[in-house]
C-alpha cells in the first residue's frame, strides 16, 4: 500500500474496527485432473454426479470456517449469512459508538434533545445537527437489523472461506487470468496418473508460472536469498496437489511421481510452494481433507492480511453492496451507497481502497485501472467472456451471420458481437463497452485502431481476437509468406530462463501499437505463436516474432536491398518492449534474457546451435548445427551498435555540466543584462538567437560596462581576472574566458579540480548578477544548482545537445560518435 492510502486505510478505522479473516482459494490444474471432485470432498460431499466443469467456467463457493472446531460450514445462501455476520458485526461496535456519542452529546450540549432539534438550524450547532443525524442513521440501522429477524447471538469465531474452482480447459487460460487474485492461497493440481502425458507437466509448470507472473510485487525482488543463506519463500502460496493416489499401490511410488512435477518447476515459482499432498478423491477417508482443509488454514493464518483491522464502515458499505442483488453495478452506485450508510464514506480514493480490500478477499471484481464498474458475480463476467471466446458456439443460433472470418483470422465484428450479446441477459448488451475493456486490458482482444495497416480497417468496428486463430505452426510461417531465404536475416533470439506465459502476446500488442500488420492473400499474419508486421509503407520489408519453446524469435525479411538500421530499430523496440512488460505489467525483476543468433534458413522451432554475437566476423564461416554445413557469416544485427551506450565518466560529467552552464546560464545572464541595457526602446531577437560571442561583442560595442582594467578583451584564462575585479565589465570578461575555455578544449573531459574552481568563480558571478537585478524569482543561482544536481547519462544526449547549441555543439557531435550512438 502507497502511503495515502495507508493514511485513509488508518482514518478509517478510527470509525471503528473488526478483526477480520479472509481466505481465497483459488482450484487450477489440468483438465479432469480432479479438481471439482476435491472441492467437493473438502465440503464434505459426495462425488456422485460431478461433471467436468464447462469450457471456460468458473465456479466461486463460499463457507465459514469455525475456529473452535475447524469445520466448514457451508454456506447454501451467501447473501444471508453474510448478511448475518456482518449484522453482528456492525452490533457490537455500533451500539459502542452510540452509547460513546450520547455521552459525548449529553457532555457537550446539556440541553434536552428538542432544544437541540429548534435550535439546530442555526450555525453554531450544526455540528451537533450532524451527530443528531448519524446518531438517528445508527438508530434506525440497528432497528432495521433487528426487525430483519436474524440470530444475533455472537457470531464472530469464524473465518469466510471462498473458493474458486476453475475449468481445466486450455483455450480458455487466457481469460482465467483475469480472476488470479495475488492475494489468494492457490491449490495447483495434477494427476499422478497422467504422468505420460507431456502436457501434464506443461500444465502444472505452466500455472506455477502463471501464479509467479501475477504474484506480489513487492516480493519479486532480487536476492531472494534471506540472512541464512535459505530462499525467501514467495507469495502467494501454493499447495501442491497429486490426485488419483488410489492408482498406484505404493505411497513412495506417488511421492516420486508428484515430485517429478514438483522437480520440473522454474526456480523462483517453485518458492511459492508451501506443501504438497497426495489424495485419492474417489477412495480416500474424511480423514485425508481434514488434514487438506488444516493445511489451508494454516497457510492462510500465517497470511499478512490474516485477522487484520478492518474499518467497520467498511462492513457496513459491504454489507449494502451484497443486498445490491445485482451482478454488475457503477461506480457511482458504490459512491451513493456509500454515502447512505451510518458513518458515510464520501471520498472517492477512500471508496477505491475498499474496493481493492474486497476485490483481493474474492467478494467482488474490481479493477483498479478500469474503475467504472464492479463486477459482483464473476460468472457474469466469465459469460460475458464465453460470448467472445467461445463465439462459436452460437453460430447455429446465429446462421445468417458471417462467421468464416472469425475461424479464420480471429476478426470479430461488432456486429457479429452485438447479435450474441442480444442471446444473453438484458444487462450484457448495455455493459458492452466495460466487457470489452476487461478483456482489452488482458490483451484477449487487440483493437483494429491499432492496426494501421492497409487492410482498411475501420476504427473500432471490429476487434481481433488472438486465441480464436487457429494455429498455424511456425516452421511455416516464412512459407506463407513466400520468403525467399536471400531476404532473411539471421535469427536473433531471446532465450528466456523463464518465460512468462502471456509475455508473446502482449509483445504482439505492443507491436500492433507501432508497426502495421503484414497479411498475405487476405490472411492476417497473426496466429497464436508467430505474427508478422510490416516495416515499410511498400510492404518490402516485414519482421516476424514468433515463440518457441523457452524463446522469442525475431527474423527481418527484406526483398529489397538490406537496410541494416531497420534490423537494428526493430530490435531496440521489441527489445524494449520485452524488458517494459516485464517490468511493468508483471513486475518481474528476475526475469532475464540472452540474445544469440540462429542461421537465416532456420525452421524456427529448432532450439539449439545458438551463437553469440561477438563470435564471428562478417565473411568467416561457421558450421551450422540444425543443417549440418557451414554457412558464411554476415552481420545482420550490428551487434556492437545495438549495444547500451556506456555511462558518462566523471570527468564527461564535469564538462557536459559545465557546458550547460555556460551556454544556458551564461548567456542567459549576457542577454539580460543586454536586455536591461539596451532600455532604450531597441528590440532585441530572441535569446536563442543569440550565441555568447555576438552577446559579448553587442556589449562590447554598447561599451557601458567597461571592465576594471579599462579596456575589454585579453587575458588567457578567468584566472587573470583577480577577484577584485567584480564590476559587470569585468564579469562579462569572466564569461567570455569560461566559454573561450570550454570551447578550445581539445577533449571532452573536465578533471574535478578544474571543474571545482570553475564553479565557484561562477557562483561567485551568478550571485553578483543575481544580486545586481534583485532577481528573486529565478535566480541564476539556483539555476547552477539544478545543472550541478542533475542526473546525466548518455541517453539523455539528444536533451543536451539541445541545450548545448552552438559553440560546443560541434565537440558533442564528436564525443557522442565515438559512443556510435
Ligand atoms: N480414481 C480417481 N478418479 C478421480 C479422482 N479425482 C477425480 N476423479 C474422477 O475424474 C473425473 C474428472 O474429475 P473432475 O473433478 O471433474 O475433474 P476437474 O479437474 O474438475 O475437470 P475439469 O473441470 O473438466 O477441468 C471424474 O470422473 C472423477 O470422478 C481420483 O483421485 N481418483
Ligand atoms: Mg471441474
Ligand atoms: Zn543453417
Amino acid at each position: 500500500m502507497d502511503q495515502e492510502s495507508i493514511d485513509i486505510y488508518l482514518n478509517a478505522l478510527e470509525s471503528g474496527s473488526e478483526r477480520r479473516k479472509d481466505i481465497n482459494l483459488i482450484i487450477v490444474g489440468k483438465k479432469g485432473v480432479g479438481k471439482t471432485s476435491l472441492v467437493r470432498r473438502m465440503f464434505g460431499e459426495e462425488l456422485k454426479g460431478v461433471k467436468k466443469t464447462n469450457g471456460i467456467d468458473i465456479h466461486r463457493r463460499r463457507c465459514q470456517i469455525n475456529l473452535s472446531d475447524m469445520e466448514w460450514k457451508k454456506v447454501t445462501d451467501t447473501t444471508l449469512v453474510r448478511e448475518k455476520s456482518i449484522n453482528n458485526r456492525i452490533m457490537q461496535v455500533m451500539i459502542k459508538t452510540l452509547n460513546h456519542e450520547k455521552e459525548k452529546t449529553k457532555r457537550n450540549n446539556p440541553k434536552n434533545k428538542a432544544e437541540t432539534s429548534i435550535s439546530g438550524t442555526t450555525e453554531t450547532d450544526e455540528n451537533e445537527e450532524t451527530t443528531e443525524i448519524s446518531l438517528l442513521k445508527h438508530e434506525r440501522e440497528l432497528s432495521s437489523i433487528i426487525k430483519s429477524d436474524i440470530d444475533l447471538q455472537d457470531d464472530d469465531n469464524y473465518a469466510m472461506l471462498t473458493v474458486w474452482d476453475f475449468a481445466g480447459d486450455i483455450e480458455y487460460y487466457n481469460t482465467h487470468q483475469t480472476f488470479l487474485n495475488p492475494d489468494a492461497i492457490y491449490l495447483v493440481v495434477a494427476s499422478l496418473h497422467d504422468i505420460d502425458d507431456t502436457d501434464s507437466y506443461g500444465t502444472f509448470n505452466f500455472w506455477m508460472d502463471t501464479i509467479h507472473c501475477y504474484g506480489n510485487v513487492a516480493d519479486k525482488n532480487e536476492g531472494l536469498l534471506q540472512s541464512d543463506g535459505t530462499d525467501h519463500l514467495l507469495d502467494p502460496p501454493v499447495i501442491a496437489i497429486g490426485t488419483h493416489k488410489d492408482k498406484f499401490q505404493d505411497e513412495n511410488q506417488c511421492r516420486e511421481l508428484l515430485a517429478s512435477y514438483t522437480d520440473t518447476i522454474f526456480k523462483d515459482s517453485k518458492l511459492h510452494l508451501r506443501s504438497t499432498h497426495l489424495l485419492s478423491n474417489t477412495n480416500d477417508k474424511e480423514q485425508a481433507f481434514r488434514k487438506l482443509r488444516n493445511e489451508i488454514f494454516t497457510t492462510a493464518s500465517n497470511s499478512q492480511n490474516w485477522n487484520r483491522e478492518y474499518p467497520v464502515k467498511f462492513l457496513q458499505l459491504e454489507k449494502a453492496i451484497n443486498s445490491e442483488l445485482k451482478q454488475i453495478i457503477p461506480f457511482d452506485r458504490v459512491k451513493e451507497l456509500g454515502a447512505n450508510i451510518s458513518i458515510p464514506i464520501t471520498d472517492n480514493k477512500e471508496l477505491r481502497l475498499f474496493l481493492r480490500f474486497q476485490h483481493e478477499v474474492g467478494n467482488l471484481i474490481y479493477y483498479e485501472d478500469i474503475p467504472s464498474y464492479i463486477i459482483l458475480d464473476p460468472q457474469w463476467l466469465v459469460n460475458a467472456f464465453k460470448c467472445i471466446v467461445t463465439a462459436k458456439q452460437f453460430q447455429l443460433k446465429l446462421p445468417h451471420l458471417q462467421w468464416e472470418e472469425l475461424k479464420q483470422t480471429g476478426k470479430m465484428d461488432k456486429k457479429l458481437l452485438d447479435a450474441i450479446l442480444q442471446k444473453q441477459s438484458d444487462d450484457m448488451p448495455i455493459h458492452k463497452e466495460h466487457i470489452l475493456e476487461v478483456i482489452e486490458k488482458f490483451d484477449i482482444i487487440i483493437y483494429p485502431s491499432l492496426l494501421t495497416d492497409c487492410g482498411n480497417v475501420q476504427k473500432e468496428t471490429c476487434f481481433y481476437v488472438p486465441c480464436l486463430i487457429q494455429t498455424s505452426k511456425i516452421e511455416d510461417i516464412d512459407k506463407l509468406f513466400n520468403v525467399p531465404d536471400s531476404c532473411k536475416s539471421t535469427c536473433l533470439c531471446f532465450i528466456f530462463r523463464f518465460l512468462p506465459p502471456h509475455l508473446i502476446s502482449n509483445l504482439f500488442v505492443s507491436c500492433l501499437r507501432a508497426y502495421p500488420l503484414a497479411a498475405v492473400r487476405g490472411q492476417k499474419g497473426i496466429f497464436k505463436d508467430s505474427c508478422v508486421f510490416n516495416i515499410s509503407k511498400s510492404g518490402c520489408a516485414k519482421f516476424v516474432l514468433a515463440k518457441s519453446n523457452h524463446m522469442i524469435e525475431l527474423q527481418v525479411w527484406q526483398w529489397s536491398k538490406a537496410n541494416l538500421k531497420r534490423n537494428q530499430d526493430v530490435l531496440q523496440f521489441v527489445e524494449m518492449e520485452i524488458n517494459r512488460i516485464v517490468n511493468t505489467r508483471y513486475k518481474l525483476k528476475t526475469v532475464s534474457f540472452e540474445k544469440k543468433w540462429k542461421c537465416e534458413t532456420t525452421s524456427y522451432s529448432f532450439d539449439k546451435g545458438f551463437h553469440e554475437f561477438d563470435e564471428m566476423h562478417d565473411g568467416e564461416f561457421y558450421f551450422c548445427e540444425e543443417h549440418a554445413t557451414i554457412h558464411r557469416y554476415e552481420d545482420h544485427w550490428s551487434g556492437e551498435k545495438t549495444k547500451e551506450p556506456e555511462e558518462l565518466n566523471n570527468e564527461q560529467r564535469n564538462f557536459t555540466r559545465l557546458s550547460m552552464v555556460v551556454l544556458d546560464i551564461l548567456r542567459t545572464v549576457l542577454y539580460d543584462q543586454l536586455d536591461l541595457d539596451k532600455n532604450l526602446g531597441q528590440l532585441l531577437f530572441p535569446c536563442d538567437q543569440y550565441d555568447i560571442t555576438s552577446l559579448y561583442q553587442e556589449h562590447r560595442k554598447l561599451n557601458k560596462h567597461i571592465p576594471s582594467k579599462r579596456r575589454w578583451g585579453g587575458g588567457r584564462t578567468v584566472d587573470d581576472i583577480p577577484p577584485n575585479e567584480a564590476c559587470i565589465g569585468d564579469d562579462i570578461e569572466r564569461i567570455r574566458l569560461i566559454r573561450n575555455e570550454m570551447q578550445h578544449s581539445t577533449v571532452f573531459a573536465l578533471d574535478a579540480t578544474r571543474y571545482q574552481s570553475l564553479i565557484a568563480i561562477i557562483e561567485k558571478m551568478l550571485s553578483r548578477f543575481d544580486q545586481r537585478n534583485n532577481l528573486t524569482e529565478d535566480p541564476y543561482v539556483n539555476r547552477l544548482q539544478d545543472i550541478r544536481k542533475m542526473e546525466l547519462k548518455t541517453r539523455n544526449h539528444e536533451d543536451i545537445m539541445g541545450l548545448i547549441k552552438k559553440g560546443l555543439k560541434r565537440k558533442f557531435d564528436e564525443f557522442v560518435d565515438t559512443l556510435d550512438i
